[in-house]
């Protein structure tokens, strides 16, 4: 079908266009086709794939495959245009897939673990070696001893081996939810903190103020969502204490102190209210801003005492019409904003009134003495935000989410988006900005593979960062990816984890760091070899993505797929799991959703493996109901849980390591980032990259750099109590002094010595067990010394 023998194309004398045709989009073209054209009897032809999640690019890619071998990646076309784009990732994956730092065949550890040390054994060898242990565990101690890892990057986790088994799955436990839990405590619908806006909206917003967020590098496919947005006039406003790329191509940069930033939405929040800026009608119609507090217990005023849902036990307002209480959902009721009255014999006030009691010292000159953001900018931004709306607020995952205040800024954020009413509103928005979360693909409903019901994949018991210090089941890990280097800070109570752990499994493409503390390696391959035709299926960015195989595996490779299959095969379940990876695509395309109508696999191959969903053309927002999936269906935010934490609305706390006395000690932040060459510990040796980053390097201003008498390029050390790295040396004046930072994801065997995660806190805030996705990892809330080596 798709798939055209080149040697056809010379004999209709087409061969420009198949080759050197599209070397306007390839900077390379030149150097590597040119040998290949003179080969005109080689076998060539076109496969289409798609980049796995990652940056949440989804880049979906036209590949040419010449005598078996990848040689050239183009982007596919999309039905929509505008995301016919690849990066400088997608190009290297030409390199990447044939790296020698491939895993090759099935391995078996032969030294201690941690060392490294391992044996090639047959895939045989190596699923008997896995399945016999699995169910020597899981008859002793049922499938809670067995705990399934995985990396962010993977679209296919074996999802129906957990469920078979009944294992649980850590994903990227304590990471990337902090701000999530705070904002939707509030909206109570919202995934994962993600704003509900697609960010094609963006173009419909006259003010997008970007917080910790640097998109232009961290989903560089949605770049031009950006420039778009500033031609059709919005200012765009980046806070950020670095002098990012993005905010080198915002309107306005606005230095802040690092983690700080709940003290400037704090600040933002009482200015709105002091100047009467926010909108009145929106907070009585669509908030909890009218429920009434009791002054006794500080819980909310209920109708009755009885245990049951705000259905029968409906939350109380004071009503102008009748000046009494009454639920707030009756018809007719005209519940007062502001006040403070008596009910029953109980002083209660209402959230509104609370809320502008609480903010009342968050003044703008608090906020910066606190952000060191000068007075004068923080009411211009508030005044910008609250009157020059339709606005966006919005942030990333770095810097405000890796702090252990994140839950404030989310809560904090929140409020604001309330009190301007930019919830469900055109333009607006309030959430995380990254990877084009939110389109009509994430209402799109799919089908699903079923199982019998019997098959349930239980809870996690405790976050893995706790695993090694306080009791669990856990006796083995099946790990997926490189969970182990990424997926702990103060990285020593892993190691000490996962050397008392009875088995460990890896499954991979690459010889990372998490590679070593297994007992057993599996080799995956990329994702663009397969042993089945039809390998992978996505519905994103308003379209739906189906990937063929490009190319055969390479070396001894399976797929997860593949050992999936052959692991439930050995316990005996192998008739729960579809044949191949297409029954299983065509189990989620099998679905009554209308989007999903005339999307077929068939249909899909006919359209170079990507359609547009039938979808409307305008951009995907939430909310424009105004209902929310919290008990009382409107915004709450007065948070009950949080009371016994005097959070229950938003108070500020610094970052607990970086304002703590070891700053005596250990003077300097040490924070990580992300950059558009790499996807954490993924790409880290590909030449064509490797140019542009040859090593891990600590970043510092030139002035934190003077003082401690060290030379551009010199090797230092970075070390706390926690521990060490040593690396050499770059001086930045992009970087605000007094905070050092490295790119995270670096190999450990890529560090002159020791590892980023050695040195970053994994202090838990208490309050963050009783969030609503648990406490966080404040990365970047760590602080340390540098020395010259
Ligand atoms: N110090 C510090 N640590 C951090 C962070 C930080 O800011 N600072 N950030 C954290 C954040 S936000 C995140 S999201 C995590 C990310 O950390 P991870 O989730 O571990 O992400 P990657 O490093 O991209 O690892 C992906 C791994 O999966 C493998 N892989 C890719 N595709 C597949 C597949 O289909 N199947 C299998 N089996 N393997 C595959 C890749 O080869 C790679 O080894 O790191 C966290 N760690
Ligand atoms: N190319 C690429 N893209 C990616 C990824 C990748 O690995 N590579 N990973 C994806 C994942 S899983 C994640 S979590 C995201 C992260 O994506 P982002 O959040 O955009 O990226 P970061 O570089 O971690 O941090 C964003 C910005 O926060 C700033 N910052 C640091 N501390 C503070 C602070 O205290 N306050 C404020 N206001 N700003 C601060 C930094 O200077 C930086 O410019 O990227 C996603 N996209
Ligand atoms: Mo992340």
């Amino acid at each position: 079908m798709m798939n055209i023998s080149r040697r056809n194309f010379i004999k209709g004398g087409v061969a420009g266009t198949a080759t050197l045709g599209l070397s306007g989009s390839l900077l390379f073209a030149d150097r590597w086709l040119r040998p290949a054209t003179a080969a005109s009897d080689s076998e060539e032809r076109i496969a289409y794939t798609y980049h796995p999640p990652g940056c949440g690019g989804r880049c979906a890619y036209k590949c040419t495959v010449r005598d078996g071998k990848l040689v050239k990646i183009e982007p596919n076309d999309w039905p929509d245009h505008r995301y016919s784009v690849l990066c400088t990732r997608g190009l290297s994956e030409l390199q990447r897939v044939y790296s020698p730092d491939r895993l090759q065949t099935p391995l078996k550890r032969v030294g201690e673990r941690g060392e490294g040390k391992f044996v090639p054994i047959s895939w045989d060898e190596a699923i008997t070696t896995v399945a016999d242990k699995f169910k020597e565990l899981h008859s002793q101690y049922g499938g809670k001893s067995i705990l399934k890892m995985i990396s962010a990057n993977q679209e296919y986790t074996m999802p129906l081996l957990s469920s078979l088994l009944g294992i649980p799955v850590a994903l990227e436990t304590s990471i990337d939810t902090g701000i999530a839990s705070g904002v939707e405590e509030v909206t109570g619908d919202a995934p994962f903190g993600y704003a509900m806006h697609e960010i094609t909206d963006w173009v419909n917003a006259k003010t997008i103020i970007l917080i910790a967020c640097n998109i232009l590098e961290t989903t560089v496919a949605d770049s031009q969502f950006f420039f778009d947005a500033q031609e059709a006039g919005a200012k765009i406003i980046v806070i950020d204490p670095n002098y990012s790329t993005t905010a080198t191509k915002a309107d306005q940069w606005i230095p802040i102190r690092p983690g700080s930033d709940p003290a400037l939405l704090l600040g933002m929040i009482n200015h709105i209210l002091a100047n009467d800026w926010y909108n009145h009608d929106f907070m009585q119609k669509n908030t909890s801003a009218p429920f009434l507090i009791r002054e006794d217990n500080q819980h909310l005023l209920r109708q009755n005492d009885s245990a049951d849902g705000p259905a029968q036990n409906p939350f109380m307002v004071w009503d102008a019409l009748s000046n009494s209480a009454q639920p707030y959902n009756a018809t007719g009721v005209q519940p007062e904003l502001e006040g403070e009255f008596t009910v029953n014999g109980v002083k209660v006030k209402t959230v509104m009134s609370a809320l502008k009691e609480q903010m009342k010292h968050y003044t703008p000159a608090w906020a910066a003495e606190m952000t060191e953001i000068p007075e004068q900018i923080i009411i211009d931004l508030t005044r910008q935000y609250a009157q020059g709306g339709p606005g966006y607020l919005g942030w990333g995952f770095g810097g405000a989410e890796k702090i252990s205040n994140s839950d404030i800024f989310g809560h904090a954020a929140a409020i604001l988006g309330s009190l301007t009413g930019n919830f469900g509103r055109v333009g607006g928005g309030v959430g995380n900005a990254l990877f084009h979360k939110y389109n009509w693909g994430l209402v799109t409903k799919l089908g699903a593979w079923s199982l019998p019901p019997q098959f349930k994949i239980p809870p996690m018991e405790i976050p893995t960062t706790l695993m090694g210090t306080q009791p669990n089941s856990v006796k083995a890990v099946l790990n997926l990816g490189n969970s182990f280097q990424q997926h702990f800070a103060n990285f020593h109570h892993a190691e000490a984890w996962l050397k008392q752990l009875e088995f460990v499994v890896t499954v991979d493409i690459f010889d990372n760091a998490s590679v070593a503390y297994s007992d057993i390696v599996l080799p995956i391959g990329s994702c663009f070899e397969s042993n089945y035709e039809i390998t992978r299926f996505q519905v994103n960015r308003n379209h739906a993505l189906l990937s063929e195989k490009v190319i055969e595996p390479l070396f001894e490779s399976k797929s997860d797929f593949e050992i999936e299959k052959l692991l439930a095969a050995r316990f005996g379940l192998e008739e729960y799991m579809p044949k191949t990876p297409e029954d299983y695509i065509r189990a989620q395309l099998n679905s009554p959703d209308p989007f999903l109508k005339g999307i077929t696999v068939e249909a899909l191959k006919a359209n170079k493996f990507i359609m547009r969903l039938n979808c409307p053309t305008e951009p995907c927002i939430g909310h424009l109901d105004q209902k929310y999936k919290t008990p009382s269906g409107k915004l709450e935010i007065y948070n009950e849980a949080m009371i016994e934490f005097a959070q229950a609305l938003p108070a500020y706390e610094e970052p607990v390591e970086l304002s703590s006395e070891l700053k005596q000690k250990y003077p300097l932040q040490f924070a990580q980032y992300r950059s558009r060459f790499h996807v954490h510990s993924q790409f880290m040796r590909v030449s064509w990259i490797r140019q542009f980053c040859p090593e891990p390097r600590l970043e510092l201003n030139p002035l934190d750099a003077k003082s401690r008498g060290l030379a551009n390029g010199d090797l230092v050390e970075v070390f706390n109590d926690r521990g060490k790295l040593k690396a050499r040396c770059k001086f930045m004046d992009s970087l605000r002094p007094g905070s050092v930072r490295m790119e995270e994801g670096w190999w450990s065997k890529d560090m002159p010595e020791g590892d980023i995660n050695y040195l970053t806190n994994d202090t838990f805030n208490p309050r963050g067990f009783k969030r609503k996705y648990g406490p966080i990892l404040p990365f970047y809330d760590t602080l340390v010394e540098v020395k010259k080596a």
